[in-house]
């Protein structure tokens, strides 16, 4: 299987993230989860890693607001010009909003603060000096995946890092930036109707943000219920597209310690709303969290429950780009992914 990856990641690793009650912890969206993957990836006889082309940002910003693609490309650099704290050790800093936008039409205004609190959502997308080009690499590997898998009508694996399924049309959230899967089924959209299912742990709200109006592309997550877990505002079973989108768009929230066995039944229904669109491509939003032991999830998915997952999704038969999303339980997140993966060889 051809997987695209790229060293770019390396360097974004802001040295705490904000979680919940304020509390500084290490970051959990870190490059040890890459080297996990890649040491198990190593270890098959199938895997096949390339780099990624460089696709410029047309394909991205055919997704994203160019204000919001600016603040990202210059946050660094203008937080570091303004304030000489920061300047005197970069590597303790990294960049967060103090202020969020209003519930009120608001707008980004032209200071450094008034732009973080209007493109960030919360307090785990941490910005540093190399976030953004981290950001482009992993959007160029999802699209380097999307034109394989259209150009050989076979499936690949993007390993992006950081993830994207948190970022809308103009934010950031969730350890993501650029939203790689929405960027990669947009991208394929020019060439007929794409699903693109989410399973990772957390709810898809970009994702669902990015393609609510749209018919051309269906789109489902499968998550943790809002009414308990992050991103809390969005991912609730009554959304499910508007305008022309209107039954395009599924949420399937799931209480705290679902299993596979629950988490099976889900995916089959989700599977066959697919089956009933027949699109051309699938777009695969690929977050390992669900499994049992993952610090940040509360599901109880296990190996066995990912390979079952794989063989179900893969037996669609769909041409299909999977994209790397989370997944923190790093010493088991390398086999849970190979597990998934190899089914779809
Ligand atoms: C891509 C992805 O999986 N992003 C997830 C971002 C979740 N951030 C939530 C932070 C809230 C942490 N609450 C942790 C409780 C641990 N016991
Ligand atoms: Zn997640």
């Amino acid at each position: 299987m051809k997987i695209f990856y790229s060293e770019e990641h390396r360097k974004h690793y802001p040295p705490f993230e904000v979680f919940d009650g304020g509390i500084r912890v290490p970051y959990y969206e870190n490059p040890d989860r890459m080297d996990q993957i890649l040491s198990a990836l190593n270890k098959t006889d199938w895997a096949e890693l390339t780099e990624p082309k460089d696709f410029g940002l047309d394909p991205i910003l055919a997704v994203h607001d160019q204000g919001y693609i600016n603040f990202l490309a210059s946050c660094w650099t203008e937080w570091l010009a303004s304030e000489p704290e920061v300047a005197a050790a970069p590597e303790q800093h990294a960049f967060l909003p103090a202020t969020f936008a209003l519930r009120r039409k608001s707008r980004p205004t032209s200071s450094l603060r008034g732009r973080g609190g209007y493109y960030i959502m919360d307090l785990s997308a941490c910005i540093v000096e190399a976030t953004y080009k981290a950001a482009l690499a992993s959007a160029n590997c999802a699209l380097s995946t999307a034109e394989f898998v259209l150009k050989n009508s076979t499936n690949a694996f993007a390993l992006c890092r950081p993830p994207g399924h948190h970022s809308g049309k103009d934010y950031a959230g969730g350890y993501c930036f650029i939203n790689n899967a929405a960027v990669t089924a947009n991208w394929l959209s020019s060439k007929g109707k794409v699903a693109l299912l989410d399973i990772d742990y957390h709810a898809g709200n970009g994702t669902q943000d990015i393609f609510y109006e749209r018919d051309d592309v269906l789109t489902i997550s499968i998550h943790g219920d809002p009414d308990f877990e992050y991103p809390h505002y969005i991912g609730f079973a009554d959304e499910t597209g508007e305008g022309v989108g209107l039954g395009f768009h599924k949420n399937f929230p799931l209480p705290k310690d679902t299993g596979d066995e629950q988490y099976l039944s889900t995916l089959d229904e989700a599977l066959s709303m697919i089956r009933d669109f027949a699109p051309e491509h699938l777009v695969l939003s690929t977050g390992m969290d669900a499994y049992d032991g993952d610090p940040l999830g509360t599901f109880h998915v296990t190996q066995n429950g990912f390979n079952e997952m794989g063989k179900r999704i893969s037996s669609l038969n769909l041409p299909t780009a999977i994209i790397m999303e989370g997944g923190y339980a790093n010493e088991a997140l390398g086999n849970n992914l190979t597990t998934l993966l190899k089914t779809f060889r």
